[in-house]
């Protein structure tokens, strides 16, 4: 046998002599450290609502909404599972609440957008005003405002969450308190933020009330899907993305929270749309209709066909193509607002 080659040994023995006083050398993770491109460990994943729903029903049996403070399932990335995230830096949950119930007011640093996947009449309340929930609203909680959901109308109502939990966790940044009532004072009607922010026009004299977070707390579906539905019939179809607008604050025409960018796009009848990439990984909630994504990442390929309630995961830079022959209309959210603030959002659309 060879004498270990002399180099290596003094290698080994630098590693071994410097590691007490937490030293390591960065030639051997060089390369890990600063790869040629995204690599993310999020997979491609896929929660059909069929599968999902008998346990939320369960859960709604096994704990009240009151003692489980929010009585969600959460959707875990499969190469993440019990980092409470659904790609590494957003974290994705489906809430049930209940005819009576009440999920008790708290407030805290994290960002939440709520988009309402089954039934009606549920309530969340933000900052004194109470708002009516619907399937397809997308629903604000801007950072740090109290907010508490109750439930006085009939039947179950889910709602998915996304909040930026994992990257307010990555920055060691957050704070939460509980309010002294379970429910909050209501101080304004219904509709108020919206009569003031969500017709095109704002107050003359009032500035941005919720910092960088939009100022309504309800994009109602039925004016988002009908804009939807206008361009589609008048517009180009964009071969990628078919018809995609995203969420707007009214205030800034930026995105409607600082951390979490929120998309509604309709794929019309026989939509094959062509394969695209981007460094935002998200996560899409199918509101109506159906079809097909195919994702894929060197040599790996993912499929599943969709339907209504249905969830899933496009990772960083994993390649996807949508389709859909009868049509459909999908809802996402990413961590897009971030990597435009970082000046690292990459795209890539494939011909
Ligand atoms: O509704 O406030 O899914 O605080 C996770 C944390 C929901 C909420 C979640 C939360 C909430």
């Amino acid at each position: 046998m060879n004498a270990p080659h002399p180099t290596a040994q003094l290698r080994q023995q630098l590693y071994r002599d410097m590691d007490p006083h937490n030293l390591t050398p960065l030639w051997e993770v060089l390369h890990a450290l600063v790869p040629p491109q995204p690599r993310t460990p999020c997979v491609p994943a896929f929660w059909k609502y069929d599968d999902v729903r008998p346990f939320l029903m369960r859960a709604g049996e096994a704990i009240t909404a009151e003692e489980a403070v929010r009585r969600v399932l959460i959707l875990e990335n499969p190469a993440l599972r019990g980092q409470s995230a659904v790609t590494q830096s957003l974290y994705a949950g489906l809430q049930l609440i209940l005819p009576g119930e009440v999920a008790p007011s708290h407030r805290h640093t994290q960002s939440a957008l709520r988009f309402i996947v089954e039934g009606s009449g549920a309530y969340t309340a933000v900052d004194g005003e109470r708002t009516t929930m619907h399937p397809g609203d997308f629903i604000i909680t801007p950072s740090w405002t109290w907010h508490d959901h109750g439930h006085e109308a009939q039947g179950p109502v889910v709602w998915l969450d996304g909040l930026d939990i994992p990257m307010i966790r990555f920055f060691d940044a957050g704070f939460a308190q509980n309010d002294a009532s379970k429910s909050q004072k209501v101080t304004r009607g219904e509709g108020t933020s919206f009569a003031r922010y969500g017709h095109n026009m704002a107050p003359v004299t009032s500035d941005a009330p919720y910092g960088k977070t939009s100022p309504i707390f309800s994009y109602p579906y039925a004016r988002s899907r009908e804009a939807l539905e206008q361009l589609e019939r008048n517009t180009p179809i964009d071969a990628w993305d078919g018809v995609k607008l995203r969420y707007v604050n009214p205030l800034t025409g930026g995105w409607t929270m600082p951390t979490i960018g929120t998309f509604l796009q309709k794929l019309p009848a026989g939509f094959d749309g062509k394969g695209w990439r981007q460094t935002d990984g998200a996560v899409y909630s199918v509101v109506e209709g159906e079809g097909e994504v195919v994702i894929t990442s060197g040599e790996t390929e993912t499929r599943h066909a969709f339907g209504p309630r249905d969830h899933f995961v496009v990772p960083s830079w994993h390649t996807a193509r949508l389709s859909s022959s009868k049509g459909c209309v999908l809802f996402s959210f990413s961590d897009r607002p971030v990597h435009q603030a970082l000046g690292i959002h990459n795209e890539e659309r494939l011909s």
